[in-house]
């Protein structure tokens, strides 16, 4: 150690010995180097920095990095319901998420192209759903963090490959989900350790179905199945039934919109609030404020109610469709009759 150091450089030396992140250490790090006077005495010691330095900055450039892949696999719900879409690799799972949503995906004839989750918002009558294109399954490697992934979304979208054995990929992935603790949601109460597993709606999308040549094939795909799946034969490439696929996922994510208006007024049919079906009417005021569950007393339902108009107390379940009129405590006298 040189002799002729500025006592800063000790001061700044016995701070970086205590800093516990490497954030702090490359700083202190570089306070130290920029107080070192640059002469051949202190040759050693400057190079003995910048090594350090730069060992520091790759030790944070990599944390930096795994945070981010980390981030990348926590994907914020959007919309109506996030939709995750797994599969056996190169079945089309990307190039479906791009062309339901709408975005650009990475789509390769080779296998293994999707590494990170992808999220598209998938517009469909008058709502979006979020999908989410993933890396692929299988049994040689699956990137850890997609259980919790898939454990988080309202939805599974499977897509199996019409042109490949779908049957297999099917019952493959099924089996490897079971293996992530994740069930279909027919299978609720199958197992011993029932509250380690988490149920989701199931989808099978049964892709590069292009046109009707596939129908007989889908047809024997069916026969073969041994248990009744929700499925579709849809070709992300012709765009063969994906009008009907879109609906179909909205009808499996278990979710009723409703709308509100105001007495006298009309509802605004664009904006629906979308509820977990079986939602009553209590939830729709909550929804709305958390001060309107306690202060609403009856409410008006146009739709599915017994007749029009019914008037509905707070355990009223809502269905998909229903126009609601709610009646506040304070002003409900005036307004019901
Ligand atoms: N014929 C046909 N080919 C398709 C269809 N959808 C995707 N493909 C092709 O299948 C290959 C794989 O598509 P991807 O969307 O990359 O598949 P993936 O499931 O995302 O695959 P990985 O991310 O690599 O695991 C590409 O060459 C696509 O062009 C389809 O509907 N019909
Ligand atoms: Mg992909």
């Amino acid at each position: 150690m040189p002799t002729n150091l500025p006592p800063d450089y000790y001061i700044i030396e016995k701070r970086f010995r205590e800093a516990e992140t490497t954030e702090e250490k490359i700083e202190l790090l570089q306070e130290m180097y920029s107080v070192v006077p640059k002469h051949k005495g202190t040759d050693h010691l400057r190079a003995d920095l910048r090594r350090k330095l730069a060992k520091l900055k790759e030790e944070a450039q990599s944390h930096r990095g795994a945070a981010k892949r980390d981030s990348a696999f926590r994907v914020p719900k959007a919309g109506a319901g996030q939709v995750v879409v797994v599969g056996p690799t190169n079945v089309g799972k990307s190039a479906l998420v791009g062309v339901l949503t709408n975005t650009e995906t990475k789509v390769s004839e080779t296998p293994h192209t999707t590494w990170e989750p992808q999220a598209g918002m998938m517009h469909v009558e008058n709502i979006q759903v979020q999908l989410v294109d993933t890396p692929s399954l299988s049994r040689d490697y699956v990137e850890p963090r997609m259980k919790e992934l898939i454990r988080r979304a309202d939805m599974v979208l499977l897509v199996v490959d019409m042109q490949e054995d779908p049957l297999a990929q099917l019952e493959e992935t099924i089996k490897l989900l079971e293996e992530y603790h994740i069930a279909p949601r027919q299978w609720q109460g199958r197992y011993m350790d029932d509250l380690r597993m988490t149920y989701l709606p199931y989808l099978v999308a049964v892709n590069k179905s292009d046109d009707e040549s596939a129908d007989e094939l889908y047809e024997i795909f069916c026969q073969l199945l041994e248990e009744r799946w929700a499925c579709l034969p849809v070709s992300a490439a012709s765009g063969r039934n994906l009008e009907p696929f879109k609906h179909a996922i909205l009808e499996r994510l278990e979710i009723i919109r409703v709308y509100t208006k105001a007495p006298g007024k009309d509802p605004d049919y664009n904006t629906p609030f979308v509820l977990k079906q079986g939602s009553t009417v209590a939830d729709l005021a909550g929804r709305i404020h958390k001060d309107f569950v306690n202060k609403f007393k009856t409410a008006r339902v146009w739709g599915n109610a017994v007749y029009e108009r019914q008037m509905v107390q707070r355990d009223y379940v809502l269905q998909d469709g229903d126009v609601v009129e709610l009646h506040m405590s304070n002003v409900a006298q005036s307004n019901t009759n």
